[in-house]
């Protein structure tokens, strides 16, 4: 889909590429971002524009803390599979330990706060797909790793962690929220439709973890009058191995994407190693996930699953739904 974009845009973007410094950029950049239609058409110039703006603002913010306290190197987490979810929360909680449950990975659990320094990721098997979660350093008012400002931008959504065996967790994990707050992350059960753009908002589940302490009820009910509200919660113990298959199922759902399976003419679907893409999306945003060139080149497709559709032919702008079989005609 074309997208028309006024006059002034243009004009705005052209200052944004004369800009010399990165606050003449950003307010070029802010500019476009008010005048850019926003409708299906504009997600992607959308969501370029807001990666923009957010890391000229970082960028910015960093600058003004001086070169010692800017981030040291940046630790990028190439994304993998269906999704990047990062677990967040406060030391000791349990991180860790469920990434060791979840996935492959073997960070350091230990029975002492501020084990983990570094970020860790590993890939959890989710029926036919596979979802990256990043083990993360703890996070308290007077610890916060500046690259995790940088990793929480490129992820797709959040665990939060909740240590239902401390008396402190609730409030342990309030910090965690306002922290990054600080940072201009912030955690929301759904992302706005008028989000702010210099701030990056983050699909966030909570996770109470140690269910198996005796007193985890009480500090539960606490928890859920505080925070419980502000997001979806599921309550495990990652030492005992309890919940896990419903959080597993919740957090591939915190990612918002659909299945796709793709096949060639004559032949059987590949029904082994599906696509995904945001729930929503279109054959031509499949086609684009495919490949590349494909997005432009897509023309039509045959489509099977989705109700009334059982090899039908369909335009590239036609909406798929999730476990449809697809066969993309370019
Ligand atoms: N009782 C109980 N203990 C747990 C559970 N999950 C983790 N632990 C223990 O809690 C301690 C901390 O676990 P970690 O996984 O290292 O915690 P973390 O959140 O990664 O800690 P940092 O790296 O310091 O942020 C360890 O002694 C774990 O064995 C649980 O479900 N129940
Ligand atoms: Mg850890």
């Amino acid at each position: 889909m074309a997208v028309n974009l006024p006059p002034q845009y243009h004009d705005a973007e052209a200052r944004y590429k004369k800009g010399r410094t990165p606050e003449e950029k950003l307010a070029a950049l802010r500019e476009m971002w008010v005048i850019l239609p926003k409708h299906k058409a504009s997600e992607k110039v959308q969501a370029d524009l807001k990666t923009k703006i957010s890391e000229l603002t970082d960028e910015i913010e960093q600058a003004k803390l001086g070169p010692k306290k800017a981030a040291p190197g940046s630790f990028k987490i190439p994304k993998q599979g269906a999704g990047q979810v990062v677990f967040l929360g406060p030391p000791n909680a349990g991180k860790s330990r469920l990434i060791t449950r979840l996935t492959k990975a073997t960070p350091t659990v230990a029975a002492y706060p501020f084990t983990t320094r570094e970020p860790v990721p590993g890939m959890m098997d989710y029926e036919d797909v596979r979802v990256q979660l990043v083990d993360l350093p703890p996070i308290t008012a007077d610890l916060y790793e500046p690259f995790i400002t940088d990793i929480t931008r490129g992820a797709d959504a959040a665990v939060l962690f909740l240590d239902l065996a401390d008396d402190d967790g609730p409030a342990a994990t309030q910090v965690v929220i306002d922290r990054l707050k600080e940072a201009r992350r912030v955690l929301v059960r759904e992302i706005p439709a008028d989000d702010d753009p210099t701030t990056y908002s983050l699909r966030t589940l909570l996770v109470g973890n140690k269910a198996d302490d005796e007193a985890a009820d009480i500090r539960l009910e606490i928890a859920q009058e505080a925070i419980g509200v502000q997001f979806p919660l599921v309550v495990i113990s990652a030492e005992q191995g309890t919940g896990l298959d419903a959080l597993r199922k919740e957090i591939y759902n915190l990612l918002g994407v659909m299945r796709i399976y793709t096949k060639l003419p004559g032949k059987p679907p590949d029904m082994a190693s599906p696509f995904t893409c945001p729930i929503g999306s279109s054959v031509a945003e499949l086609a684009g996930r495919v490949h590349k060139e494909f997005e432009e080149g897509v023309k039509s497709a045959r489509v099977w699953g989705s109700g009334a559709f059982d090899g039908q032919t369909v335009g590239r702008d036609h909406i798929l739904r999730d476990k449809d079989v697809v066969e993309l005609h370019l």
